[in-house]
């Protein structure tokens, strides 16, 4: 019996010691309108300056290529947005604003994508890319890119996914953009499942229900500000923090 109670004891030990570090994980967070195109575009801004080319909506896209069709189809629901390509010689973008919320100890972009360039190259005039814009249009990352030399198409849809931990707080704008630059030589895109996933910072245990007793009402603001709780707060070290 003595041993079964030690037994019960460090389980409970190592069960509470993992509840606590583990972080607040939430769900999805649905800061980007429609993200998934099951609206059609509702929530996102489009252009294009095309002889032809349109922002369409679609189950998949059939795409012929010399070693077989490419077949790129919805990865969440039903539908995605494509870039349908006219005859050349234009450029296209679509965007959506999205607030980030600054009490997230980490933040993710993802998306699922695809390309083909059916050109040989990529250029400043044959190109994709996606990137953080602030709400004035000054870019301060590209997350992605076809530069030249890149592959010519991804073979199937795939995930992209990016830290923007650093945009905690901001107004960013999501931007995609691209040219087909050259007649017949197209480029094809899609994309499907936009999301922000969002990671809220682990506070002391109890802290979410409002077990705040011996603390102040806010954690100390140095390390609010990093999304970090004081060293041994988990543990009960609270002195110095009342
Ligand atoms: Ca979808």
């Amino acid at each position: 019996m003595k041993n079964t109670n030690k037994i019960i004891k460090v389980l409970l030990f190592w069960g509470a010691a993992i509840l606590i570090f583990v972080p607040n994980a939430s769900a999805t967070d649905p800061l980007i309108i429609n993200g998934s195109f099951e609206d059609g575009y509702d929530g996102w801004t489009n252009s294009e300056s095309s002889i032809g080319g349109l922002w369409d909506i679609v189950n998949s896209v059939t795409v012929t290529h010399s070693e077989g069709d490419l077949i790129f189809s919805a990865t969440d629901g039903d539908l995605m947005s494509y870039y349908k390509p006219g005859r050349g010689g234009e450029c296209f973008s679509m965007q959506q604003d999205i607030a980030l919320p600054e009490s997230a100890a980490s933040l993710s972009l993802s998306w699922d994508m695809f390309y083909y360039n059916k050109a040989l190259d990529f250029s400043d005039l044959q190109y994709l890319s996606v990137s953080i814009q602030d709400l004035g249009g000054y870019t301060p990352e590209t997350l992605f890119k076809t530069l030249p030399g890149a592959d010519l198409y991804t073979p199937t849809m795939q995930t992209y996914t990016h830290n923007i931990i650093d945009y905690a707080g901001s107004n960013v704008r999501i931007f995609i953009d691209g040219c087909s630059g050259y007649t017949r030589e197209y480029l094809y895109v899609g994309f499907d499942n936009f999301k922000v996933e969002v990671v809220e910072a682990a506070g002391p245990p109890g802290w979410d229900q409002g077990k705040k007793k011996g603390w102040t009402d806010s954690m100390p603001p140095g390390l609010e500000n990093k999304d970090k709780t004081p060293p041994g707060f988990e543990k009960g070290k609270k002195s110095g923090w009342k």
